[in-house]
């Protein structure tokens, strides 16, 4: 159908109607939200970018990327929301005002776009990308095994039919290729990454890759329990937070692993609603909810980042 969707901030919206809408909220809002072209993905979407914040000079930067993974299809409804809400607090909540002031937030709403796509289409479960394996019949890598962190050793697999495969070398997919580079190239600034799963409502830290301590454990740690004390203060949702390795499952690769090693000391994994009930099936009646109460903890982290 050539026919688009209406965008709703309520509900969950398709790759084209995603496009569209980075497009005319930037048009709309031009004194507080650019959108600048990421990269071209596998099967020829463009993947595009947001930086949301008022113009100033020598401002810290937070990355926050979602749509890693296809199904997880409450995430990318977050980084919508978080846009909307950006530009509906601007001027009148002083808190987020502050924060868009004296902060930009580069929003990546969708980075694995053809996965997303074929979740929408062909297989409503789809976690990787949808790049062909060289003399393979499997198709995709897992974004989230692709980065060099410890690269396809614990958690990942080497064969590409796994759900986990880690890919052919470390950023070989467009889209993870485009997130090293740009967190590379813009390391003086950016000071936070938050990269945005779901489900099982935790807030994850590095390591993932290893059981060790990262060298910033107190602080991350403390944080993190802070961040998902004010998660629950809306709705009571309960999440557990730690290092990855030890919350969720040991897996080498992920980006936040990677980019903490890069330099970007608050380094931040969040799995959404909910604990499986409904899993990456969230209704869209939850959406909003969901949604809220994650923007406590992100402008939590986001003060943190602000003032230290
Ligand atoms: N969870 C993450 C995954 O990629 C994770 C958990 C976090 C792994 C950080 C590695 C690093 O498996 C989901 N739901 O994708
Ligand atoms: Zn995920």
């Amino acid at each position: 159908s050539n026919i688009r969707a209406v965008h709703s901030y309520e509900k969950y919206n398709d790759i084209d109607t995603i496009n569209a809408w980075t497009g005319s909220i930037a048009e709309e809002n031009p004194d507080l939200v650019s959108r600048s072209f990421f990269t071209t993905s596998y099967e020829g979407r463009p993947v595009y970018l947001l930086k949301v914040g008022k113009s100033g000079s020598n401002k810290k930067a937070i990355f926050i990327d979602c749509g890693f993974h296809a199904r997880e299809w409450v995430t990318p409804a977050f980084c919508q929301w978080f846009v909307k809400e950006a530009i509906n607090s601007y001027g009148s909540d002083e808190e987020f005002t502050n924060l868009l002031d004296n902060l930009d937030f580069y929003i990546l709403p969708v980075l694995n776009v053809d996965g997303y796509a074929y979740s929408w289409t062909n297989d409503r479960l789809w976690r990787k990308t949808r790049s062909l394996n060289k003399n393979q019949k499997c198709v995709g890598t897992d974004p989230n095994r692709n980065f060099d962190a410890a690269w396809c050793t614990g958690g990942a697999s080497a064969s590409p039919c796994s759900t986990v495969y880690c890919g052919s070398t470390p950023e070989s997919e467009n889209e993870t290729k485009a997130l090293g580079d740009f967190i590379r190239n813009n390391l003086s600034s950016i000071k936070g990454y938050l990269t945005i799963h779901s489900y099982s409502q935790m807030l994850l830290f590095p390591y993932s890759y290893t059981n060790l301590r990262a060298k910033d454990h107190n602080e991350l740690n403390s944080l993190a329990k802070s961040a998902v004390e004010k998660l629950a203060t809306l709705h009571g949702t309960v999440y557990t937070y730690g290092p990855g390795g030890k919350t969720i499952y040991i897996s080498a690769g992920g980006s936040d692993d990677w980019a903490y090693d890069t330099g970007v000391k608050y380094s931040y994994t969040f799995e959404l609603r909910d604990l499986g009930t409904y899993g990456f099936l969230l209704p869209e009646s939850q959406i909003k909810d969901t949604c809220e109460e994650t923007m406590l903890a992100v402008k939590h982290i986001a003060e943190h980042i602000l003032n230290n």
